[in-house]
């Protein structure tokens, strides 16, 4: 996710200008956080934090510390992460977790801001921990939204709570209960959203709240509607008194706006962000982690954490052993494009990495084509995966039909294969790939 990438060109551009200077005066720091102001208005922050947040890094950094320092460029940049990391940051930042099971989490916010999406989500992503989720359909206004829950119920592989258009009130009252007796640990509840706040709304989930007392009550805000996301949270806080923000649509074209002013303004934090549309598309919200991001620091946890997600070490040791001896198989090569979709889109991997992340925007990775290698190697029989030797005319037109491809684009995946095992054989000696980083 090249993340608020026009905010982080922008304050590139600004902190190399002063990077280059070498000693800095005061009145040079001061323009320099006066095009920082710009910049955070154009990335849609609320007028009030951006004057708030260029205020406290003037005061740090016009001090004798910063001025007379060897690196004052460096100085300042620090504080500005740091600033931005508080900016973000809540001593509530983690999900909630009830002394007394179930922890109950009340999704709620606009139509189409994600919620039904983000609980799916959700519930993956505490399963992995081992957690035992009940999903919650409390949305009974459009037909099609029970339907929607189950469908990402079955994604997450969780249990889905409804009781069709019964009130919903009562239904989380009973989904609660049967959760209590079922011993299920976390409760999430899927609410109705309306296209604009109203009052029916809020009465609505009030009820809920008073009826089941959420641990989390968590607004779910569309990114892409800016500063809208951030008027959206404060009319909630206000009637709900929410415990956190989920942020959806990270992945679109966002300017950071609504990611740099909703705590600042609400006074709660965004707990976790939604990047995509598919189950994992989960990330939990890590100011230190957004604030670096946004300096073109790179986020290599992140992209540790994901790395370590999608490939056991396990794994990684016994793909290993099979490259040394040469035993890599179509299987193999199946596996890894799973993996490499579990740590999702290259190109947002590799633009975590420190110093890579403007540059990848030009770069085209081929993700089509690595699809389509896996629709061929799925119409390969177990056999023809394990040799590939076998595949001669007859079996590459069978596979090409069978995966709505042609026979040359077969003969291109078998070429590419041998290529790459040629490649490997010539890496035996263990040292690696010359440029690639290693983590
Ligand atoms: N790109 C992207 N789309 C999302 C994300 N979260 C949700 N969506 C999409 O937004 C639309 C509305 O989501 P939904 O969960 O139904 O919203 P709800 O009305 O709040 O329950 C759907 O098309 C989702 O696929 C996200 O993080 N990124
Ligand atoms: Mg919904």
């Amino acid at each position: 996710m090249a993340i608020f990438s026009s905010l982080s060109d922008k304050f590139n551009h600004i902190f190399s200008k002063l990077t280059k200077r070498g000693r800095l005066t005061e009145l040079e720091i001061k323009e320099a956080m006066r095009e920082v102001r710009i910049a955070l208005l154009e990335a849609d922050v609320n007028y009030m934090v951006a004057k708030d947040f260029v205020k406290n890094v003037s005061e740090k950094a016009v001090g004798d510390e910063v001025l007379k320092s060897l690196t004052p460029a460096q100085q300042v940049i620090k504080i500005v992460r740091d600033e931005l990391t508080n900016l973000m940051s809540s001593p509530n930042q983690k999900l909630a977790v009830s002394p007394a099971p179930p922890t109950v989490i009340m999704m709620c916010g606009l139509q189409g801001a994600g919620k039904t999406t983000m609980c799916g989500k959700m519930a993956a992503h505490l399963k992995k921990s081992g957690k035992k989720i009940l999903l919650v359909a409390c949305d009974i206004y459009r037909p099609a939204a029970i339907n929607q829950l189950q469908v990402v119920g079955k994604q997450a592989n969780v249990e889905v709570f409804e009781k069709g258009t019964q009130n919903p009130v009562k239904t989380a009252k009973h989904a609660v209960e049967h959760a209590k007796k079922q011993g299920f640990d976390t409760v999430i509840i899927d609410t109705a959203g309306r296209l604009h706040i109203n009052e029916e709304l809020m009465k609505e989930l009030q009820d809920v709240k008073k009826e089941v007392s959420p641990t989390e009550i968590l607004l779910v805000v569309d990114a892409m509607t800016g500063q809208d996301a951030v008027t959206v949270a404060e009319s909630f806080n206000k009637d709900l008194d929410i415990t956190g923000v989920i942020l959806t649509k990270l992945d679109g074209d966002t300017r950071g706006g609504a990611a740099l002013s909703i705590k600042a303004i609400t006074q709660k934090p965004i707990k976790f962000t939604g990047v995509g549309e598919k189950i994992g598309d989960i990330e939990p919200f890590y100011p230190d982690r957004i604030a670096s991001r946004i300096l073109g620091m790179g986020d290599v946890l992140t992209l540790i954490e994901k790395a370590q997600e999608a490939v056991s070490e396990e794994e990684a040791k016994v793909l290993e052993k099979k490259l040394r001896e040469n035993s890599f198989t179509f299987d193999d090569y199946l596996a890894q494009i799973e993996s490499m979709k579990k740590m999702g889109s290259i190109k947002d991997i590799l633009g975590m990495i420190p110093g890579v992340g403007s540059k990848i925007k030009n770069l085209d990775i081929d993700e089509g084509q690595i699809l389509v290698n896996k629709a061929i190697i799925q119409s390969m029989t177990p056999q023809e995966r394990r040799n590939p030797e076998i595949i001669k005319a007859s079996r590459r037109q069978r596979i090409a039909k069978g995966s709505g491809t042609s026979v040359q684009q077969v003969n291109m995946l078998l070429k590419q294969f041998e290529q790459s095992k040629e490649m490997m054989k010539q890496l035996k000696s263990g040292k690696g790939i010359k440029g690639l980083p290693r983590f």
